[in-house]
C-alpha cells in the first residue's frame, strides 16, 4: 500500500505532503510516515530545514476518530511519540496550515518550531467535544505558546480561533493569504541556522507568568461549561498541570488524564455521536448520483414566529426569499421582528450592521400569493389544522412553478394527506424547523409515500447550506422527536395526579442532564399548544390550567409562577388544582420515587423510539439520538436516548417498564424490537 506521506526536496528544504483525504486524519499510515519523513531529513546533509503540509482541503484535522478502540490507535508510532519526534528534529520544522489544525494537527503544529497559516485557517483542539483531551501533548504545550488563559478557553470549549487571532497570540508566526507552500520553504530557508530551536516544550515565559488563581475564576465564570461533563474539568486540570511541572512530568499526567477519559463512557457517546450526526445525512435507498434541485429564491408562507425564524436561516445564508402573508399588519409584524433579531445579534457583535443589512435587503414581503410563482421551494408555516393546510397546498399547486418543491412545517399532521391536495406529491414533503427556527440545529425531513429522491436530496443538501443537520423522518403523528414526547408527557402527567410534583419530576431530568423538564418545557413552549380553546370543558390538569389563563411562560403563570423575570416557583395554584383532580378521581397521593421517574417517563421514551425504527420511520437508531440532541437537549455525554438505552442494557429498560406496566395501563405497550433486543442482548446503535 503507498504511504500517504511523500517528500520532496525545494533546494535544502525537505517537504513532507500528507495525502489523507478527506480530512488528512493521522491515521496509523500518517503517522508512520511523518517519522520517516523526519528521518529522512536527518539523514539527509543536504536538508537544512523542513516543512510539513497537508494536500487538499486542509492541513491534519486530527487523530483518525474510527480508528478509537482499536489496535490501530495503539500501533506504534504513536501521536505522542511523533510529535516527540517532530520536535526532537536537529533541523527547523515549519508547519504551513491551511483548512484546519485541530486536535492531533494543532498538536503536530506544536511540536513544529514554526508555525505559517493562510487567514482563513481554523486552529482547535475540539477533543473535548469527544470527551477527551488534547492527548499528544497539546495541553503541555499549548499554554507554553498561547497562554495560560486562551489555552483554557480552547481546550474547554473545543472552539477553533482563526489564525489571524492565532498569529496576534503567537500560535502562528507568520500569515500568508496566498502560496502557502512557497512562502512555508522560503521561512524554513530564512530560519534554517536558528540555534537553539525554538521548541515549544521548552518555553517557560508565559506559563512561569501565569497567577494560580485563574483556574478557579475560569471554573466560576464558566459554569455552563463544566455541568455534567466530565472532559472540561480533566482538560483544565491537564493545563494546570503544565504551569506547576516540568513538561516531562505533565505529559504523562495528560496521558493519564486522557486514558481515564477514553476509558468513560461519556468519551464514547460523544465518540459516537460525532459519527451519528454525519450519517444522518446519508438517505437509505437513493441512488448516489442523485442530483439535487436548484434552489435560488425560498418562499415562506406565514410571517409569524416559525415563518419568520425559517426565513431568516435562508436570509443568513444569502438565499432570497419571498414571504407571504394574509394582511399587512401581520407582514409588518412578522419583517419586524425578523430585523429586531438581526440587530440583536449585531449588538452582540456576531454580525455587522452591513451583514444586517444585506440579509434584510433578500427579503421580499408580499400579500399576494401569486408571488410564490418565483420560488424554487415553498415552505408553508402557518396554522397547523389539516383543512387550512390543504387549502394552501391546492392553492400552491396552481402557483408554484413546475418542479419547485413544496414542503408543510407541520410538527405532527400527515404530509401524504397534505400532498394529496396538489397534483404533484412527488415535490411534496415536510421540513420541520424546531423553535426558535434561526437557532436550533435540528430539521426533521419528513419523506411523503410519493416524495421524490432529488427532492430529499435537495433537501438534505440546503440544511448544511442553512448549517441544520437534517435527519430524515417517515410519515406518522409527530414524526421523530414530538411522536417520543408523547408518552413522556403523558405518564408525567398521569405521574401528578399520583403523589408528585411538577418541581419533582422536572428535577429528575434536569438532573439526569436535560436543559428542562417536561414542564417547564411545556410553560416555555405554551400550555395552550392544542389546547380546544374551551374554557368549560376541562377534563384534565393542562384543561384546567389553561382555563385560568394559566399558559406558561408568557402569562407569567403554567406549571409554575413566574415573576418578572421569568424565575419559577412552585404554584399553590396548581396544587390546588392538582389536589381537586386528585379527589375527583378518588386518588389518595403516594411517595413516588426518583426512580419510578425515571422509568415511566425515560424508559418509555426508549419503547417509542424502539416503535419509530421498528416501523421504518427512522433509518437508524443514530438518526433518533440526533433528534434528541439537537432538537431537545438531550446531554450529548449520554449520546442519545438510544445510545442510553444501550448503555442502560435493553434488559433493564423492559424491566423497568414491566414493573410500571400496570400503573401505565391501556396507554402503555411493549414494542416488539425492544423485547427482542433484551431478549438477545443486543444493542440498537452500532458504531
Ligand atoms: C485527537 O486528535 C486526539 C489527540 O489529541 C490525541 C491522540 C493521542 N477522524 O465533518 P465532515 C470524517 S481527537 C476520522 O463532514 P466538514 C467524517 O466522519 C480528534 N474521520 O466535513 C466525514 O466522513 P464521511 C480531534 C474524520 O468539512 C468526513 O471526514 N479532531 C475525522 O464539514 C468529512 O467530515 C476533531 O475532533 C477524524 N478526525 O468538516 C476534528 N474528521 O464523509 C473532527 C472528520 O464518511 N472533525 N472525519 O461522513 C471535524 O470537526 C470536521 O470533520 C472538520 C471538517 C471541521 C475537520
Amino acid at each position: 500500500m503507498t504511504s500517504p506521506i511523500s517528500t520532496e526536496k525545494h533546494g535544502h528544504v525537505l517537504i513532507i505532503s500528507s495525502n489523507n483525504p478527506p480530512v488528512n486524519s493521522l491515521g496509523h499510515a500518517v503517522r508512520e510516515g511523518l517519522v520517516k519523513g523526519i528521518e529522512e531529513a536527518e539523514a539527509d546533509e543536504g536538508v537544512a530545514a523542513v516543512v510539513i503540509i497537508g494536500e487538499g482541503q486542509t492541513f491534519f484535522a486530527g487523530a483518525d476518530i474510527s480508528e478509537f478502540g482499536t489496535p490501530k490507535a495503539f500501533a506504534p508510532p504513536m501521536l505522542p511519540q511523533v510529535v516527540d519526534i517532530i520536535e526532537n528534529c536537529s533541523k527547523p520544522v515549519v508547519a504551513a496550515i491551511h483548512g484546519t489544525a485541530l486536535g492531533g494537527g494543532l498538536e503536530v503544529a506544536l511540536a513544529c518550531h514554526y508555525r505559517v497559516a493562510v487567514p482563513s485557517a481554523k486552529l482547535g483542539v475540539p477533543e473535548v467535544k469527544l470527551g477527551l483531551l488534547p492527548g499528544a501533548g497539546g495541553t503541555q504545550r499549548l499554554p507554553r505558546v498561547a497562554g495560560v488563559q486562551k489555552a483554557l478557553e480552547m481546550t474547554t470549549s473545543g472552539t477553533p480561533i482563526g489564525a489571524k487571532e492565532a498569529c496576534d497570540i503567537g500560535l502562528v508566526d507568520r500569515l500568508y493569504p496566498e502560496h502557502l507552500l512557497q512562502h512555508a520553504v522560503a521561512y524554513a530557508t530564512e530560519v534554517a541556522e536558528v540555534r537553539p530551536l525554538p521548541r515549544s516544550s521548552e518555553r517557560q515565559d508565559k506559563i512561569a507568568e501565569a497567577d494560580p488563581a485563574v483556574f478557579d475564576e475560569f471554573i466560576k465564570s464558566n459554569p455552563r461549561t463544566f455541568k455534567g461533563f466530565e472532559a472540561p474539568m480533566k482538560n483544565l486540570e491537564a493545563v494546570r498541570v503544565a504551569t506547576q511541572k516540568p513538561y516531562a512530568e505533565g505529559v504523562l499526567e495528560e496521558r493519564k488524564l486522557f486514558m481515564e477519559l477514553m476509558s468513560g463512557t461519556q468519551a464514547k457517546a460523544q465518540q459516537y455521536f460525532f459519527f451519528a450526526e454525519r450519517k444522518a445525512s446519508k438517505i437509505d435507498g437513493i441512488p448516489e448520483d442523485t442530483k439535487p434541485r436548484e434552489i435560488k429564491r425560498v418562499g415562506v408562507i406565514g410571517a409569524g414566529t416559525m415563518g419568520g425564524g425559517i426565513s431568516m436561516n435562508f436570509l443568513s445564508a444569502g438565499i432570497p426569499v419571498t414571504i407571504v402573508e394574509m394582511n399587512q399588519d401581520a407582514l409588518d409584524r412578522g419583517t419586524g421582528v425578523m430585523l429586531k433579531n438581526y440587530q440583536a445579534s449585531a449588538a452582540k457583535g456576531k454580525l455587522t450592521a452591513e451583514q444586517v443589512g444585506q440579509a434584510m435587503g433578500l427579503l421580499k414581503p408580499t400579500l399576494n400569493f401569486d408571488d410564490l410563482a418565483e420560488c424554487d421551494l415553498i415552505i408553508e408555516a402557518v396554522f397547523e389544522q389539516m383543512d387550512i393546510k390543504k387549502d394552501i397546498f391546492g392553492r400552491l399547486d396552481k402557483v408554484a412553478k413546475p418542479g419547485a418543491i413544496l414542503a408543510s412545517n407541520t410538527s405532527y399532521l400527515n404530509i401524504d394527506e397534505i400532498a394529496s391536495a396538489t397534483s404533484r406529491p412527488q415535490d411534496v414533503l415536510g421540513l420541520h424547523f424546531f423553535s426558535p427556527a434561526n437557532i436550533m440545529k435540528l430539521l426533521e425531513v419528513v419523506r411523503g409515500a410519493k416524495t421524490a429522491p432529488d427532492v430529499l436530496v435537495t433537501a438534505m443538501a440546503l440544511a448544511k447550506k442553512i448549517r441544520k443537520v437534517a435527519v430524515v423522518a417517515g410519515v406518522c403523528y409527530g414524526f421523530i422527536g414530538n411522536r417520543m414526547l408523547i408518552p413522556r408527557q403523558t405518564e408525567a402527567t398521569k405521574l401528578l395526579l399520583e403523589g408528585a410534583t411538577p418541581a419533582q419530576i422536572d428535577k429528575v431530568h434536569v438532573d439526569f442532564g436535560m436543559p428542562m423538564g417536561p414542564f417547564q418545557m411545556a410553560d416555555l413552549a405554551g400550555v395552550d399548544i392544542g389546547w380546544h380553546r374551551d374554557p368549560t370543558r376541562i377534563e384534565n390538569i393542562r384543561d384546567a390550567l389553561c382555563a385560568v389563563d394559566r399558559w406558561g411562560q408568557k402569562k407569567g403563570a403554567g406549571f409554575y409562577d413566574y415573576d418578572e423575570k421569568r424565575r419559577p416557583s412552585p404554584s399553590p395554584k396548581v396544587q390546588e388544582i392538582i389536589d381537586d383532580f386528585r379527589a375527583k378521581a378518588g386518588v389518595t397521593p403516594r411517595e413516588i420515587t426518583d426512580q419510578e421517574i425515571m422509568e415511566r417517563t425515560l424508559y418509555t421514551m426508549v419503547n417509542e423510539g424502539a416503535k419509530i425504527l421498528e416501523e421504518g420511520m427512522a433509518q437508524r437508531a443514530s438518526d433518533i439520538d440526533v433528534v434528541w440532541v439537537y432538537g431537545y437537549g438531550w446531554p450529548v455525554y449520554r449520546g442519545g436516548p438510544m445510545f442510553w438505552a444501550d448503555t442502560e442494557g435493553a434488559a433493564k429498560i423492559v424491566e423497568g417498564l414491566r414493573r410500571q406496566e400496570e400503573r401505565m395501563g391501556s396507554d402503555f405497550s411493549f414494542s416488539k424490537l425492544l423485547l427482542d433486543k433484551a431478549e438477545k442482548a443486543e444493542k440498537f446503535t452500532a458504531r
